[in-house]
């Protein structure tokens, strides 16, 4: 499997590893499928005194007790796993050795729903965590940068998996901006650890 460190003279050094041709075309067609069936939500986020929509549809599927709050606002109460996605979540522990007990997918319905800068560091998913991404359906822009330095992009492909290592989120930001250009829609499936729930 084709698998990029992104550790070249053109672009800074990422904690990241990028694997293009993750899922052949027939599994991630067959995966996006699966997961516009998934029980997806209109979550509301507080931030700067204002109740707002998040500009984009979530899901979280994973351990019993495994609850999630992120923003300190979004609380998501994971489902159980469905099949298809503990399956995914063991072939992406094959290959990286990292383990982890909830998904949260987002899904873009348009170049309007989007994921400004932040990191994913969340009390709930302990020291250092791995963070492990899936992207199907339309490609967007992703876009990541060392606290205070500049942004690299890419396209996060049909089929592929992103990891971001762990101390990743303690040094760079990541974010899938807007975009005025027509796009169908995406959905991303990240996968994360979790102190809690149970074992
Ligand atoms: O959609 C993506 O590729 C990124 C999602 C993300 O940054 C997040 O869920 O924290």
């Amino acid at each position: 499997m084709q698998q990029l460190n992104l550790f070249t003279e053109l672009t800074p050094v990422l904690p990241i590893t990028y694997y293009p041709d993750f899922l052949t075309l027939e599994q991630a067609n067959e995966l996006y499928q699966h997961c516009l069936k998934l029980e997806w939500q209109q979550n509301q986020i507080r931030m700067l005194g204002k109740t707002l929509p998040v500009p984009r549809l979530e899901c979280i599927y994973g351990n019993a007790g495994c609850d999630y709050l992120y923003s300190n606002s979004v609380f998501l109460k994971p489902l159980w796993w469905t099949e298809a996605l503990s399956s995914l979540r063991d072939r992406i522990t094959a290959l990286t050795g990292y383990k982890f007990r909830i998904v949260i997918g987002n899904q873009y319905r348009s170049g309007q729903d989007s994921i400004g800068w932040h990191t994913d560091i969340e009390p709930l998913m302990g020291f250092n965590p791995a963070i492990a991404s899936v992207s199907l359906g339309s490609c967007r822009k992703f876009q990541i940068k060392a606290i205070g330095g500049k942004p690299t992009d890419f396209w996060l492909e049909h089929g592929s998996l992103l990891v971001m290592h762990p101390g990743c989120q303690s040094t760079h930001l990541h974010q899938v901006p807007k975009t005025n250009k027509v796009v169908s829609t995406r959905i991303n499936l990240t996968f994360r650890p979790h102190t809690g729930g149970n074992k």
